[in-house]
């Protein structure tokens, strides 16, 4: 018996000894193969008498489920292990903080654009949207500039097929505006009454053939448009200094209006600001093209200029943005590079 008990002590220690189931099952073979130790000792029982045979079998067989009750436990703790190990590799740390999504935001120009819409919104004026795909005629012709004129060359527009040009300006939509808006009131002026002012903004992205540090073939402008019976220069000089100073929330800024010339209006002025303070202080700075409507121009808004009259005014929400911010390359703006948009969030 003694060496039957040795023979467990033995399987116990070569099953803990085992650290795969590929191990496990050759020490399994050492004891229960065919020519395990236990399978030989079941053989010797052949030789002997039933008596002993009988006695001795019922040893060997308890000493045999002893060692499968031993290989069942330590094949279970082998799974138990490689189970943990698995669970322990895929475990998620829910302690993590959340992966943050970057935020979006709006590009510089475009809250310099919200920026003009709002001021100017808040001076009673509508906000007019329109096509980046023109005619000649309410790009030009509308506009009194001269067939022979250099702006109208291929050197300085881009035309496209069918005698269409992209827009060099947003004039054009306040031609499109005052023309939809006179014909919408046209009742009033057939009844010989006065007709409701036309009072709009046209932001948007204009085309010209220009590339460098301070021009974009692609760029923005806003023009502004007020007529109505006795809208004066005087007008546009109040409007003009509001929006500039609330635009730079600079209360002192100073303007100066110098004499210019535009097809489309007349007189026409140059506007320059001067920053009380700041890096830019001092220097005059020009930010719009003004002047009286061209009575040709209103005449091409479908109105008679012995009644109507009125300002309009140009300007470049890109060089706006680079005086708000600082900016001194316009190309910036356009190469979409995250590390100079994001600084505008
Ligand atoms: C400018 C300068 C001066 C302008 C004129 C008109 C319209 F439609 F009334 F004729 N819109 N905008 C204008 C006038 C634009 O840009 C430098």
């Amino acid at each position: 018996m003694n060496d039957l008990n040795a023979l467990v002590v033995d399987a116990h220690s070569a099953f803990a000894a085992s650290h795969s189931l590929a191990d496990l099952e050759n020490a399994k073979a050492q004891f229960l193969g065919r020519t395990g130790r236990v399978t030989e000792l079941l053989k010797g029982l052949a030789s002997l008498s039933p008596e002993v045979k009988k006695s001795k079998g019922a040893a060997i067989n308890q000493v045999k489920q002893a060692i499968e009750t031993a290989l069942a436990q330590r094949r279970q703790a082998l799974a138990d292990e490689a189970l943990s190990i698995q669970l322990k590799a895929q475990a998620l740390d829910v302690t993590l903080p959340g992966r943050l999504r970057p935020m979006g935001g709006l590009h510089p120009v475009s809250l310099t654009l919200e920026r003009i819409e709002q001021i100017f919104d808040s001076m009673g004026f509508e906000v007019a949207q329109g096509p980046e795909i023109e005619s000649d005629w309410y790009n030009f012709t509308a506009l009194n500039t001269p067939q022979d004129h250099p702006a109208r060359s291929m050197h300085d527009t881009f035309y496209v097929e069918g005698g269409y040009l992209l827009r060099t300006h947003t004039s054009p939509m306040q031609i499109r505006y005052a023309l939809s808006h006179v014909k919408r009131h046209q009742p009033l002026l057939d009844a010989g009454q006065a007709m409701p002012e036309i009072r709009v903004i046209a932001p948007g992205r204009t085309y010209r053939v220009d590339s460098d540090a301070t021009h974009s073939p692609m760029f923005h402008q806003c023009e502004g448009l007020w007529i109505g019976q006795n809208i004066s220069f005087k007008d546009l000089k109040v409007v003009f200094t509001d929006f500039c100073r609330t635009f730079f929330e600079a209360s002192e800024l100073a303007l100066r209006f110098r004499p210019s010339f535009f097809p489309f209006t007349e007189p026409s002025a140059e506007i320059d600001i001067q920053f009380p303070s700041g890096p830019l202080a001092g220097r005059w700075l020009e930010v719009a093209g003004s002047g009286q409507v061209h009575p040709q121009v209103i005449r091409n808004m479908g109105l008679d200029p012995e009644h109507y009259m009125g300002f309009a005014f140009g300007m470049g929400p890109d060089r706006l943005t680079m005086l708000r911010y600082g900016v001194n390359d316009l190309r910036l703006f356009f190469d979409g590079d995250i590390r100079f948009l994001s600084q505008f969030r």
